[in-house]
C-alpha cells in the first residue's frame, strides 16, 4: 500500500499581540487590564496553514511563563526543532521540542496547536478527527465575576443570564481577607438566590487551615466547586481539604496540576476532586488528552479551564475538550467576551449557555492577518504587561 506523502513543516513565525480586556480582571494575585497572547503561524510544504497561541495571565504571575519567555523559546529553540519535520508526527514533534528544551510547556503548546491546525487543514479536517473524535458538540460555559466589586458583578450575572449565555459562575476570590471575601461571595449568591451554579477560585491564596475554616461557610451559601485554594506545590494540604469538604462541595486543582505526572500524583493522594484542564500548562492539545486519561482513570471530573485566550486558543481547547470521556463539570471558555477585540473572522457560537463547537477544517475559526497587524506588540510598541498590585498588595486572612 503507499504511504501518504509526508507534509513538511517549512516556516513557523511567532509575535505577542496586546490586547485590552473589557474590564479590570482581579485575581488573587493582582489584577489585568490586558491580554498579551502568543501567536504561533507555521506554513507546510502542501500550502496549508495553520495557528496556534498560548496566552498567560499577567506575564509570569499565573505561573514561570511568560509571553517574552514563549516568544523566545519558539523562536530560538522550538521551532528550529520541528522545522523540515513531518507537521502531522504530533508525537515526533513533542519529542524533538523536549528533546531541545526542558519544561517551557505553554511555549510548546502554542507550537503543537499550529501544527495540529495546519495539518487538520491540508486534509480539510477539523481538528477533532485528528485527536480522537468528537463526544461533545458543546459544552456549558461559565463566565467569572471578577470586577472586585460586588454590586458590578451582580449586575454583570444578570446580563449574562438574562442573554442566555451563562448561569455558572466563577468568582475570584484571595485578594482580601476570606471574611471579607465570604461575604462578598455571600451577597452575590443570595441575589442569585439559586439561579445559578458557583466556583470560587482561590488561585493559592489560602493555607491548609484558612481553606477548611471557611469551605463550609461557603457551602452553606451555595457554592459547590472550589479551585486551587492552596499553593501549587501544597498537595498534601489539598488532599487534606478535599478530605476535609462537605458532601455538597467538590475541590479542583488548577495550578498544582499541569504535566501527566503531576495528575498521577495527585490521583494516589486523592488530593482533588475535578481537575481543570488547560492545554498551555499540559504542553498541549496531546498532553492534555493524556492528563484527561489519568482523571478518568483515577475516578477525577475534568473542568475544561482557560488561561483567557482568544477566539484562536479557545477553539482549539473546545476541540480537545470535545474529545473527552469521562465526568465533566463544564467549561469556561470566555476569553473572547473578556477581551476588547478579537483576531478571528468569526468567534464560536454560544447558545443556551453553552459553547458550540466550531466544525469547520482545523479548529474551524480564520484567522484574520490584518488583526494580528494591529495587536502586534512589536507595532504598537508596547511593554511587557504588569499585574496590577494595588494598594498593599499582600493577602491577610
Ligand atoms: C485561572 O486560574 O483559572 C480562568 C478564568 C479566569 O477568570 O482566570 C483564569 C485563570
Ligand atoms: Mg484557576
Amino acid at each position: 500500500m503507499a504511504s501518504t506523502p509526508a507534509v513538511r513543516i517549512e516556516r513557523i513565525e511567532a509575535r505577542i499581540l496586546d490586547i485590552p480586556t473589557i474590564r479590570p480582571h482581579k485575581f488573587s494575585f493582582g489584577a489585568i487590564s490586558r491580554q498579551s497572547p502568543v501567536v504561533v503561524q507555521l506554513w507546510l510544504s502542501d500550502g496549508a496553514t495553520g495557528f496556534g497561541e498560548a496566552a498567560t495571565i499577567g506575564g509570569p504571575s499565573w505561573n514561570e511563563e511568560s509571553p517574552e519567555s514563549i516568544l523566545h523559546a519558539v523562536r530560538s529553540y522550538l521551532a528550529p526543532a520541528v522545522t523540515g519535520q513531518d507537521a502531522a508526527r504530533f508525537e515526533a514533534l513533542l519529542q524533538r521540542m523536549d528533546a531541545v528544551c526542558k519544561g517551557n510547556a505553554f511555549a510548546k503548546s502554542a507550537v503543537e496547536m499550529a501544527a495540529i491546525d495546519a495539518a487538520a487543514r491540508s486534509r480539510g479536517l477539523p481538528a477533532w478527527q485528528l485527536l480522537g473524535g468528537k463526544l461533545h458538540a458543546s459544552l456549558p460555559l461559565a463566565w467569572t465575576l471578577a470586577s472586585g466589586d460586588s454590586t458590578r458583578d451582580m449586575e454583570e450575572a444578570e446580563r449574562m443570564m438574562a442573554a442566555g449565555r451563562h448561569r455558572i459562575f466563577k468568582l475570584k476570590i484571595g485578594a482580601r481577607s476570606a471574611a471579607d471575601d465570604v461575604a462578598h461571595v455571600s451577597r452575590i449568591a443570595r441575589g442569585l438566590d439559586g439561579r445559578a451554579s458557583l466556583t470560587v477560585d482561590i488561585n493559592e491564596a489560602w493555607d491548609g487551615n484558612t481553606a477548611r475554616r471557611w469551605i463550609p461557610e461557603l457551602v452553606d451559601v451555595g457554592v459547590t466547586l472550589f479551585e486551587q485554594p492552596v499553593a501549587k506545590w501544597n498537595v498534601e494540604a489539598l488532599h487534606q481539604v478535599t478530605a476535609a469538604a462537605p458532601h455538597r462541595a467538590l475541590v479542583m486543582a488548577d495550578e498544582t496540576v499541569c504535566t501527566p505526572q503531576d495528575a498521577l500524583l495527585l490521583a494516589r493522594r486523592n488530593a482533588s476532586h475535578v481537575f481543570s484542564l488547560k492545554v498551555a500548562k499540559h504542553g498541549g492539545l496531546l498532553r492534555t488528552r493524556a492528563v484527561a486519561a489519568i482523571a478518568q482513570a483515577a475516578d477525577i471530573g475534568w473542568y475544561g479551564g482557560t488561561m483567557l485566550e482568544t477566539s484562536l486558543g479557545s477553539a482549539a481547547s473546545a476541540h480537545v475538550f470535545a474529545t473527552l470521556d469521562g465526568t465533566h463539570h463544564n467549561c469556561e471558555l470566555f476569553g473572547p467576551q473578556l477581551l476588547a477585540d478579537d483576531i478571528v473572522a468569526e468567534p464560536m457560537a454560544v447558545r443556551d449557555f453553552a459553547l458550540q463547537l466550531p466544525d469547520g477544517p482545523g479548529f474551524g475559526v480564520e484567522v484574520l492577518p490584518e488583526r494580528l497587524e494591529r495587536f502586534d506588540r512589536t507595532r504598537a510598541g508596547l511593554q511587557p504587561v504588569h499585574v496590577d498590585l494595588g494598594r498593599g498588595g499582600t493577602t491577610t486572612h
